[in-house]
């Protein structure tokens, strides 16, 4: 028998000791190996030198802002840009022979890895009811069949619109309003399992759900707090921003269970010391805390902070701040006064010191920038720990004012656009009023499906047709098993991508692929070149103009696609000009500005060189769009997960040669794995206690409240720094284990960072 190439390790897999500091020369190089591989030279060279120009297009791969235009680098990429520029760039090709030789039955054998490197897609195909085989179908075909299945449903609200962050700002505002149009709200993103917990947390404390910094903050602060993130890999140019600030004397905190290398220094590749000279030191502290263990940790850092104010009034709590902009204060002090001390270090695995130390570094800095990402937002007490960062920022006063502030790192270089321009299946009745009062139709108020209810909705038979606008919904979400028969389920799905990922593979009885236009392609729509816009992590606008050629003859843009879809669903209901909108873009630009707030003479304002940031009342003026008018002091019951005897927690995150389920290669540099990804990091009180060894390899078995039995197979451990008890591995082949239920409270973010397993020895 022969075994599935994904349960066992990749047999040239090798380790080597982690690095400790990242980029570099060894970035560089590795990029340029790579896009030249992929795109040839002078395409190469082409694109990359437009990446994050001024008149260039916006880098597809993160979501951290660019520097102003005065300051930008003549190479503003790192390696993930450069990573994700050649893969669109691919020169490979797939079309009509490649399917008819590949049967879906073969596909589905084939790894994420292999998708990707067949090139790109450059014709709309159709699997056929059954069919074996995907085949060719026209654009035209392919929109009325669209339409055919969606006109057939019972109710709008059987069909599903789900959204990846890489839309534009134009592509997300036509899908919403043509999800809307059509009379659903059903518009699950990919921020469902990314920083929801954030947007949550920050709309019901400072009442808008987006950070309140801006690059030149990050410059000027004099404490930086990075909680669980990775940016030596998922935000390579947020490391220039740290090594400006620390050449002004700010101090860095790390708190993270792994020691990964982009935390504790940095070579900057675009300077010419940089490349030889010794790594800039990152971390002043480090946190080196256990799984989840970040909202008792706050806790105690809000209960000391309250102490020293106590023991020297008003050098502290900011309270002038409090009183005027603030409520809440008492019952959360009174909360944080007395504060269970086992219970803490239970929980974080810190030593009291560690955490006294940090509190004094708070205490005595001046200009504090909180930052984090997915370790934090992925966990059930995901929205309560960013409370808890809110609390203290509060306490401190240390939002709307200069080199201070909240800053959530976004995922997806355009998920905050997307959300800006209603790609929510919760938009505020003020936003569809909006919607109402421009296109004199009356939206659908009733909530839709986010990702993790449109899972359900298709396993029960409740939602019938699923659209994905970029993404891989199937590989992305938790509970693989159960989520791959849900899209079997479906009557038709669509998917509008640029390269063939598992989500085309596992589909509904009827399948679409419809290849589009990527952001590096000139896009000709209606005869003149178009451009795009995106927000950042940190609400600047700006355009975003393709240039090379495009990858095919038949790609459409992603606008077009959608605009054909809605005008053979809807027709001319509500005199929507579809048409129109797919010719030029200034006209949806139009709309936006008198839909989205903050976005009035939105097409002027982007013509703007380096775009416009949109407004933030607590950054801008310290006001707080909450019901109370004020920002809001939370409490938390201080909440650690249980695990089980016997049992380990695992965390599922990106190695450094991945974008999401994008598999670039095989190699994770920085924590020194080379050739594979089936490995678990586990630390050597772990393996010695349960009996394993370096090398040994293993199944990884999560249990669940309902009773199932999720498995993972073929693992090889790997010894490595990480908190007793807590395990690393890579995601998507984790998500198997990721039971569907286990999602955050409140946000309902699955808890990709959280999930109780046990390894079993492989036989
Ligand atoms: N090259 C590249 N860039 C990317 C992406 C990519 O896949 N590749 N993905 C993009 C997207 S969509 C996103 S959302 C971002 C993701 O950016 P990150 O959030 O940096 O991504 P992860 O790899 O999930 O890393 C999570 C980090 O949190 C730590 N962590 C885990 N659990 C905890 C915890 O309980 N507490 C604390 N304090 N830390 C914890 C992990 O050790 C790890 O360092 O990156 C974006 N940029
Ligand atoms: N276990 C676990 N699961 C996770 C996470 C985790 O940390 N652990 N992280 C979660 C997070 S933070 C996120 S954001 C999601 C990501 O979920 P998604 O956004 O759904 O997934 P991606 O892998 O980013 O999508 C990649 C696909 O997008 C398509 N694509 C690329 N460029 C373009 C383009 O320009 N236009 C269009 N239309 N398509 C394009 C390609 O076909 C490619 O295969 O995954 C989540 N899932
Ligand atoms: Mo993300």
């Amino acid at each position: 028998m022969t075994v599935p190439p994904d349960t066992v390790p990749e047999p040239a897999l090798e380790v080597s000791p982690p690095k400790t500091a990242a980029a570099g020369v060894p970035a560089v190089a590795v990029s340029l190996g790579m896009a030249v591989r992929q795109m040839g030279v002078s395409r190469t060279a082409r694109n990359l030198l437009r990446l994050n120009q001024v008149d260039g297009f916006d880098c597809m791969s993160c979501a951290w802002p660019d520097p102003d235009p005065k300051h930008r680098h003549t190479a503003e990429f790192c390696e993930n840009g450069a990573k994700a520029v050649a893969w669109e760039g691919d020169t490979r090709r797939i079309g009509p022979e490649f399917f008819a030789r590949h049967s879906l039955a073969d596909l589905e054998t084939r790894s994420e890895y292999w998708m990707g490197q067949q090139g790109r897609l450059t014709q709309p195909m159709v699997r056929r009811d059954g069919g074996t085989h995907y085949e060719p179908i026209s654009w035209d075909d392919a929109f009325a069949l669209v339409a055919e299945h969606l006109g057939g449903l019972a109710s709008p609200d059987e069909a599903l619109f789900y959204t990846s962050g890489r839309a534009s700002n134009e592509s997300a505002f036509v899908y919403q309003l043509f999800a809307r149009a059509f009379g659903t709200n059903n518009l699950p993103d990919c921020s469902n399992m990314c920083h929801e917990s954030t947007s949550v947390g920050l709309a019901d404390t400072i009442g808008i759900g987006k950070g309140s910094v801006s690059l030149d903050d990050i410059h000027e602060a004099d404490l930086i707090v990075i909680s669980g993130q990775n940016p030596g890999t998922n935000h390579p140019r947020m490391l220039s921003a740290l090594e400006i600030a620390k050449s002004g004397g700010a101090k860095i905190i790390a708190i993270n269970p792994l020691r990964e290398a982009g935390l504790l220094g940095f070579m900057n590749p675009q300077k010419p010391l940089g490349l030889a000279g010794k790594p800039v030191e990152l971390a002043d502290h480090f946190l080196q805390i256990r799984s989840d263990g970040d909202l008792a940790l706050w806790q105690a850092l809000g209960h000391l902070l309250l102490q020293k104010e106590a023991a020297n009034p008003g050098r502290v709590v900011d309270r002038e701040f409090v009183a005027q902009h603030t409520v809440g204060f008492a019952a959360y002090a009174e909360h944080v006064t007395e504060i269970d001390r086992a219970a803490v270090l239970a929980a974080t695995g810190l030593t009291w010191a560690d955490i006294e130390k940090t509190a004094d570094m708070l205490a005595s800095a001046t200009k504090i920038v909180h930052c984090w990402a997915m370790g934090i937002t992925q966990h059930r007490n995901a929205v309560a720990t960013i409370k808890e960062f809110v609390n203290v920022a509060l306490l401190q006063g240390m939002i709307g004012k200069p080199g201070a502030g909240l800053c959530p790192v976004r995922g997806h270089s355009n998920v905050q656009g997307d959300r800006t321009m209603g790609i929510w299946e919760r938009s505020p009745d003020s936003f569809l009023d909006a919607l109402r009062d421009e296109f004199g139709f009356e939206p659908p108020r009733e909530h839709g499906f986010d990702a993790v209810k449109a899972v359900r909705a298709l396993r029960d038979g409740q939602a019938k047709v699923f659209v994905g606008l970029g993404g891989n919904f199937v590989a992305a979400m938790s509970d693989t098993d159960v989520t791959e028969s849900a899209l079997r389920a479906a009557g038709l799905t669509v998917q509008i991508s640029t390269k063939l990922n598992r989500s085309h593979v596992v589909c509904g009885g009827t399948a679409l692929i419809l290849p589009t236009l990527g952001r590096t392609e000139r896009d000709e729509s209606g005869g003149t070149v178009q451009r795009v816009t995106v927000e950042d992590s940190m609400s600047a606008v700006h355009a975003s103009r393709g240039r090379t050629q495009p990858a095919g003859d038949q790609l459409r843009s992603e606008v077009g696609i959608l605009c054909g879809i809605a005008a053979a669903t809807l027709g001319d209901r509500y005199g929507i000009p579809w048409h129109s909108f797919a010719k030029d873009y200034d006209e949806i630009r139009e709309r936006i500005g008198r839909v989205v707030p903050g976005c009035e003479d939105y097409a002027g304002k982007i013509r703007r060189k380096g775009g416009f940031t949109l407004p933030h009342p607590p950054r801008d003026s310290r006001t707080f769009p909450t019901a109370q008018g004020k920002a809001v002091f939370s409490v938390s019951p201080l909440a650690a997960v249980q695990v089980p005897e016997g049992r380990l927690v695992l965390q599922t995150m990106r190695s450094h040669d991945q974008f999401n389920t994008t598999i670039y290669g095989l190699d994770d540099r920085y924590r020194g794995i080379h050739h594979g990804r089936r490995v678990v990091f586990i630390g050597a009180a772990d393996l010695a206690e349960l009996g394993f060894a370096d090398g040994d390899v293993v199944h990884l078995v999560s249990e669940w409240e309902d009773g199932v039995t999720r498995r993972a197979e073929g693992f090889r451990l790997v010894e490595y720094s990480t908190p007793k008890g807590c395990i690393a591995a890579y995601y998507p082949e984790t998500n198997p284990l990721i039971p569907l239920g286990s999602t955050a409270l409140e946000s309902n973010t699955p808890t990709s960072k959280w999930v109780v397993v046990r390894l079993e020895r492989a036989a």
